[in-house]
This record gives C-alpha cells, structure tokens and sequence, in this order.
C-alpha cells in the first residue's frame, strides 16, 4: 500500500513534469502494485495542489470512451480526470506548444449540467434531464510519461494527459439532437485524417457522463450541477506540431479550427 508521502511525492512529480514540460518513466515502474484507488489518491492530490496555486477546475473529462482512443494507447478501461480553467483556450485562439511535451488533439462532445448527476445507477435518461447544453469541444492531451506511453494507472495518476481544451462558442440544447448519428471529421493540413459519429463514443456520449457519474459514485462524489464535462475523444488522437492547422467538424454542431504555433 502506498503511504501519504508516498501519494504526496508521486503527485509533485507528475505536477513538476507538467510544468517544467518534461517527460518522465511512468509511476508504475517504481510502484508496480498501486491499485486504482491509490492511482486516482494521486490525481487528487494533483487536483488539490493546482487548486491551492489558484488554477480553478474548470470541469470533468471521461478517457477510453471510444475503442479507437483505447486501442491507440492499449488501455481498456473508461478512467475520468479534471481539467483547469487555467487550459482553457478561446475559441480561435491558437495551441501554443511552449509548454507542452508532445501534444495531440482530439475531437470530442462536451456536456455542461443544470442539476446534479449521482450514480451509481445514472442512466442516460438522467443525463438528458440535467443537460444544459452541449457543444463541439476539442482536448489537448499531452501525457508527462516518456513516448506518450503509460498503463491505466499511471494514466490515472497523471490526470488522463488533460492538458489544454476548447469548447465551441454555440451551446446547442440537447433535445431534437442526435448525438450518435453525428459525423465528426477531423482535417489536419487539409487532408482528412479521422472521422467516426458520436456513437463511438459508447454507443452515444450521453453514456459517458452516466458512466463518469457511476464512476465518480464509488468514492461517494457526484458531478454538481453547473459542469463541464468531455466525455471522450471520439477518434484516435492526432499529433500536432508547430504550423499545424485542425478543422474539426461537428455535423449539425459547426466546426472548430485550431492553429497550432511553437
Ligand atoms: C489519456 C486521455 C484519454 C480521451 O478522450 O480518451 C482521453 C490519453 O490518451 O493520453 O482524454
Ligand atoms: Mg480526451
């Protein structure tokens, strides 16, 4: 069993790898017992010491909702983070890469919540009657492990990668949507590059904030009312590098376009 020094020193490595931009060897090859709770011990921790810096949570994010993303990084399980209002960008703004380690981006659906979600029996039924709005949303990952390599829980200790993310400007109401059915295709450079519909993500990404409700609900958490939630990268996620450009479209929801500069 991990000690709380143990818990503590892990997270300021993860922390200390994403802010001096370096990778580190994952957390498991020197704690190869650690289990899923104490992985996300530390991804609380994490939480608690940019909270205590001043970066504001700026919503929920669900990993490994698509088999595209979990056959990428073969890791096959559903794991959940946070993500800063501090990695926030506006829309139109471009994707420094100063900062960053090896940053790939990755389309997805987000949710934002009027009424508390509890689990652990959240059912897409909840989801939709405490939907405020949903939009097109791109993340930004950005593993701190050497060659964007990792087992679940190291993964789980490093926050799920979250590094920066994107919201649309439009919020579109849930209802009359058909979230599943929704062509998202991701350009990089012009060329076409992924694409799927939004039932990749769990046969509709509604279930990935049901599934994170359910998941949060084992150490007794909810998501409140008021949150922002990316439920999963749809496709696999795409490299960028300065110069860059995404154009990532969303059907019916619009299209987002990202710069990437150094
Ligand atoms: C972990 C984060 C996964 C998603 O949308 O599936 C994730 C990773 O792939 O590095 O954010
Ligand atoms: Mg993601």
């Amino acid at each position: 069993m991990l000690t709380v020094a143990e818990i503590d020193a892990l997270a300021a490595r993860v922390d200390d790898a994403e802010r001096h931009a370096r990778a580190i060897a994952k957390v498991t090859d020197d704690f190869p017992a650690m289990t899923w709770e104490e992985a996300y011990a530390v991804q609380d921790r994490l939480r608690q010491r940019k909270v205590e810096r001043g970066e504001a949570v700026g919503g929920l994010k669900m990993g490994f909702t698509s088999l595209a993303k979990m056959e990428q990084m073969g890791v096959h399980e559903p794991i959940h983070g946070f993500i800063t209002a501090h990695g926030r960008l506006g829309e139109g703004e471009a994707l420094s890469c100063a900062g960053l380690i090896h940053p790939r981006v990755e389309a997805e659906i987000a949710f934002v919540t009027k009424a508390e979600l509890a689990g652990p029996d959240c059912d897409v039924g909840a989801v939709i009657a405490a939907t405020d709005y949903v939009a097109p949303a791109l993340e930004v990952i950005d593993s701190r492990y050497e060659n964007f390599r990792f087992d679940l829980k190291s993964v789980i200790a490093d926050n799920t990668s979250a590094a920066r993310y994107v919201v649309g400007p439009v919020r579109y109401a849930l209802y009359g949507q058909d979230l599943p059915n929704l062509e998202v295709v991701v350009e990089k450079n012009g060329e076409v590059v992924q694409r799927d519909t939004g039932a990749a993500v769990m046969g509709d990404p509604a279930k990935a904030v049901a599934a994170l409700a359910n998941m949060l609900a084992r150490t007794g958490k909810t998501i409140p009312a008021g949150t922002l939630v990316l439920t999963g990268g749809v496709t696999e996620a795409v490299g960028v590098a300065p110069g860059d450009q995404l154009v990532v479209r969303y059907g019916q929801l619009g299209e987002l376009v990202l710069d990437i500069i150094a």
